[in-house]
């Protein structure tokens, strides 16, 4: 038991050593860069379509998507206007990690880009484990999961930079209890910047815009 704890720690600290080193390289190019995690379905590669057309005229951007099988996610940001669209598949993996990123980053011109958005695997508690390099982390958690997420999966809620509340549109239609959310929210991260949108009807989208603008005029 003592040793597999030990095996696990030194995956862990493996993959961080190589995170700062993609950090360094995303940092050198002076790209900004977001790790978007999310329960599968939440929203994250309708977020990167939504986004996509907003900010390609002021800034060029790369998206590298996370799959556990497809080209999907991949296929849908390069429709919306993602520069440069790149498939990790994650062969079966729950998660993107340091070393995935680091090939992903391998097949890309950095100083080309102003915006790097990750879309991790649709998944709540392994990708909180694994730090990829980003500058930022950024959770979606959308209103038909239910107001317990943060309750449920406090190691996701605890770490992020940025919390998105997808699907607003669809509040008068389930039962999310906003105040019980919001207080996990703040009991686990308190204060953690929070963009309530949707994706469906672009309610909110300006907000979110307005942070990656700031964000990646560093
Ligand atoms: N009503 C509504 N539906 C939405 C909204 N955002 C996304 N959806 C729908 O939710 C479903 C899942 O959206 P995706 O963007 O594929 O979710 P994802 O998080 O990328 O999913 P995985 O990559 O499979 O984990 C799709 O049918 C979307 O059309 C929204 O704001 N409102
Ligand atoms: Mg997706």
């Amino acid at each position: 038991m003592t040793e597999r704890i030990s095996i696990v720690e030194n995956i862990l600290s493996a993959n961080d050593r190589l995170a700062e080193e993609n950090h360094a390289r995303i940092n050198a190019a002076g790209v900004f860069s977001i790790n978007l995690m999310a329960s599968p379905g939440a929203g994250k590669t309708s977020l990167i379509e939504q986004t996509l057309p907003l900010l390609k005229d002021k800034m060029r951007i790369a998206v590298v998507d996370g799959d556990i099988a497809t080209s999907l996610d991949a296929d849908r940001a390069a429709a919306a206007g993602a520069q440069v669209s790149i498939q990790v598949n994650t062969g079966g993996e729950c998660h993107l990690d340091a070393v995935m990123l680091h090939g992903a980053l391998n097949q890309l011109d950095l100083t080309r880009f102003d915006l790097l958005m990750v879309e991790n695997v649709g998944n709540l508690v392994c990708p909180a484990e694994f730090r990829l390099g980003t500058h930022k982390s950024v959770l979606i958690a959308s209103v038909p999961e239910g107001a317990d997420k943060p309750y449920k999966y406090p190691g996701m809620y605890r770490g992020v930079d940025a919390l998105i509340i997808n699907k607003i549109d669809l509040l008068p239609y389930v039962n999310f209890d906003m105040d019980y959310f919001r207080h996990g929210v703040e009991v686990l991260n308190p204060g953690v910047i929070t963009f309530p949108l949707s994706c469906r009807t672009g309610d909110g989208m300006d907000a979110w815009i307005n942070w990656l603008i700031k964000n990646t005029k560093r």
